[in-house]
């Protein structure tokens, strides 16, 4: 590898005429931007345990109403990125948010896509589009780019979900904003995920011929999805992962365009070593114990624990027991790095 010319090689007054004409010398910059062989990583391996945010989250609850929050949200941010940055990873915002009985999370709709993972509690909802969306534990829901949503809560007792959101790079273009609204007026009970989308390879006739929607199925039930694991690991052979992705019931696609999102089983004292891939990635635990290996830092994480994968990240993950499966929900920027021509698997 040549050694390239620096900047302290260059007359005082050429630098200064460059400076002064908005111009900057490439090659003593330019193995930090294509650095060989690996790019240059500042997110950490980190676990952040449920343990920990929820007390923290709950205090929330008693210092700050919701009216002063809008979004009562814990941000789950990697220290390699800086924690101002609001990273789990360079594409992915983590957020924990919490809802109180008779709450409001009021009517707004903005620039990123998000989802919501359910983590605890019961009657609390989202209204997507007009769509009353239930939100049970571990359900996925989908609030995509510049729909209307509001979050509330009929139930007793704290709702806690995940948020997942491809804020840092809608925010990185400086295209990040939101709007505030009305509340919505609900039209369609139940969710489509009960009605038009009941099942996998049925959908409704008149999506054949017709105009479709962009995003026709907003909520995938976890219990539907943990059904299909159970069903799929039978026939999935040794070594290979127990995986479902969350797709576009019409199209078979990603469901939102940036982050994508699946559903992983770790049979019985099964180890998972996936492919060194080039996405980045937030596994959140939903059932059981899993002891993973990340860049070789190891970090053990139960029920409702959250890790952040770096890109390029070597990785292993194991369940801890051995006679009940595991289940993790996934969170990665694939679909990005698809769209974008440079998403790769290694070995
Ligand atoms: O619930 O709409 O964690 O707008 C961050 C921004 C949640 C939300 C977040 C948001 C929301």
């Amino acid at each position: 590898m040549s050694s390239l010319g620096t900047l302290s090689e260059l007359p005082r007054q050429y630098l200064d005429n460059l400076t002064g004409g908005n111009l900057v010398p490439l090659w003593p910059s330019l193995r930090k931007a294509l650095p060989h062989g690996a790019p240059l990583r500042r997110t950490q391996p980190v676990l952040w345990r449920y343990a920990d945010i929820r007390p923290l989250l709950l205090q929330a609850g008693e210092l700050t109403p919701i009216e002063k929050a809008e979004r009562r949200v814990l941000v789950l941010a990697n220290p390699g990125l800086g924690l101002d940055n609001m990273q789990a990873t360079p594409s992915i915002y983590i957020g924990m948010q919490l809802i109180l009985p008779r709450e409001t999370a009021p009517n707004h709709r903005h620039s990123p896509s998000a989802v919501r993972f359910v983590v605890e509690g019961q009657g609390g909802f989202t209204i997507v589009d007009g769509e009353k969306l239930p939100m049970q534990r571990g359900d996925l829901i989908l609030t995509p780019a510049l729909l209307w949503h509001e979050h509330c809560h009929e139930g007793d007792g704290p709702v806690i979900w995940l948020d997942a959101l491809d804020l840092p790079t809608v925010f990185a273009q400086e295209a990040s904003y939101a709007l505030e609204g009305e509340p919505q007026h609900v039209r369609n009970q139940p969710d489509n995920s009960q009605t038009l989308y009941r099942r996998a390879g049925l959908v409704p006739y008149r999506s054949l011929g017709g105009p479709r929607s962009q995003y026709p199925l907003l909520r995938y039930p976890w219990q539907e999805v943990r059904e299909a694991l159970m069903t799929l690991a039978p026939v999935t052979e040794a070594g290979e992962i127990v995986q479902l992705a969350y797709v576009n019931p019409e199209t078979g696609l990603e469901c939102l365009p940036v982050l994508g999102f699946s559903a992983i089983m770790l049979r019985p004292g099964e180890t998972a070593l996936p492919p060194r891939r080039s996405a980045s990635a937030v596994l959140h635990v939903v059932e059981g114990e899993v002891e993973a290996e990340v860049d070789g830092v190891p970090l053990v994480a139960g029920e409702n624990d959250t890790m952040a994968v770096p890109t390029h990240a070597h990785l292993k993950i194991a369940n801890r027991s051995s006679r009940a499966p595991a289940f993790l929900f996934q969170v990665d920027d694939a679909p990005m790095q698809r769209k974008l021509g440079f998403y790769e698997t290694f070995n």
